[in-house]
């Protein structure tokens, strides 16, 4: 049958478990918070939420025993899209109390109707040339203000350095100082120029209504992937872009405005669950997250579950894990110890603030990476390794 299954972590001062996931199962699906006497047989048995698990956990706090439990709903109640499966499991419910959506597991007649990344891993590696090692990401920093002579010269340094993919910042909008179409041209001009595979992912703003024929004209004119704030626009926004086969490039979801909805530890939805399966479903081939070790960290166990989620076996292509924010060379041995070669390093500050400046910060970054794969210290290979050396002694190593 197809269905999705939700799983909650919810409490009760009485343990009273089984009644609580009734009355979710029932009261999100045919059911109301009294009793409906008109209720029909043929109703129940296809329409009913069905609790298909309840686990305590065995731990107490002040809001009572914890346990997780997992009810399914039948895909026959929704339309196969996502705002309409979040108001199903987590509609009314999310206000209702204290209560976390950690996981949905989809059935896959339901998943295959959600489009996944049209690139995933493979497909970034293909188009970037980088094989066997973690990709290197920079974000541009210092940009408000400044105008497309300041992008192009920052754009050369960092592909000069050595970076694979370079990326605005997401506080970036279209604006007269650097307009999206201006840096869409200047980005395929300088990536010729560079002779290198690199991609530049311009971040796609403005109104809603207006984003598919602003990505779709800017792919004409030579885009080659897009950075999108999907957590103020919406899962389905996100979806929208991927499926349209005229916006034939990358996209990459960023985090901003997520901690609204995962932060608080017992209330909204898991970060793994929105940063790792959602975004993938939705389209995203590259899934931004703080990391566990920099200026804005993520608690590790939701890190590298979001991680597991963009790469976990699947319907659907996979999407590049890429744990950000506050990232400097010295940390590349915990990144790829904790994420591995299918990841990308990610940095802004880290990049730009070298005393090298952006050529020098992105050749850091890759000689740490180059190290880090070959089983060397950063210590051994920055004997070696001015730019490295010099990162090191900014930033220091590890956490
Ligand atoms: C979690 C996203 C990180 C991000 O977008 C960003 O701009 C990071 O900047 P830095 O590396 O912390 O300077």
């Amino acid at each position: 049958m197809s269905e999705v299954i939700a799983t909650y972590r919810l409490f009760d001062k009485k343990s009273q478990f089984e009644k609580k996931a009734e009355g979710i199962a029932l009261g999100l699906t045919i059911g109301s918070w009294t009793d409906l006497p008109q209720l029909e047989q043929e109703q129940l048995k296809n329409h009913k939420g069905r609790v298909v698990s309840i686990q305590e956990t065995g731990r107490e706090t002040e809001n009572g025993r914890e346990a997780e439990i997992s009810i399914a709903y039948p895909a026959a109640n929704f339309s196969a899209d996502l705002p309409a499966i979040l108001v199903t499991v987590f509609g009314k419910l999310s206000l209702d109390g204290v209560i976390r959506l950690i996981d949905l597991k989809f059935s896959d007649t339901l998943a295959k109707q959600f489009p996944g990344p049209k690139f995933g891993v493979n497909g970034i590696r293909e188009k970037t040339g980088a094989f066997n090692r973690p990709l290197v990401m920079s974000i541009f920093k210092g940009v408000i203000g400044r105008d497309t002579s300041y992008l192009e010269k920052q754009l050369y340094a960092q592909l000069k350095g050595g970076i694979d993919i370079v990326k605005d910042d997401e506080i970036l909008f279209d604006n007269p100082l650097t307009p999206f179409e201006e840096r869409v041209k200047l980005g395929k001009r300088v990536i010729q120029e560079s002779g290198k595979k690199a991609l530049y992912a311009v971040n796609l703003t403005g109104r809603t209504s207006e984003l598919k024929e602003k990505a779709r004209k800017g792919v004409e004119m030579g885009a080659s992937a897009y950075l999108f704030n999907v957590f103020a626009y919406g899962l389905d926004v996100l979806q929208e872009l991927a499926e349209d086969p005229a916006i034939s490039v990358p996209i990459m979801a960023h985090p901003a405005v997520s901690g609204a909805f995962t932060s608080a530890p017992f209330h909204g939805f898991s970060t793994e669950l929105v940063l790792g399966k959602l975004v993938r479903m939705a389209g995203a081939d590259f899934t931004l997250f703080p990391s566990p070790y920099g200026s804005v960290a993520l608690e590790r166990p939701a890190a590298l579950k979001t991680a597991e989620m963009a790469l976990e076996q699947s319907i659907h292509k996979q999407t590049f894990p890429v744990p950000s924010a506050g990232i400097h060379p010295g940390l590349v041995p915990v990144l790829y110890e904790d994420f591995g070669i299918n990841s990308i390093i990610n940095a802004g500050g880290g990049v730009h603030g070298h005393p090298n400046g952006a050529e020098g910060g992105g050749r850091a970054f890759r000689q740490a990476v180059d190290a880090v794969v070959a089983g060397q210290s950063l210590e051994e290979a920055a004997k070696e390794m001015e730019d490295l050396r010099t990162a090191l002694h900014l930033w220091g190593t590890g956490k």
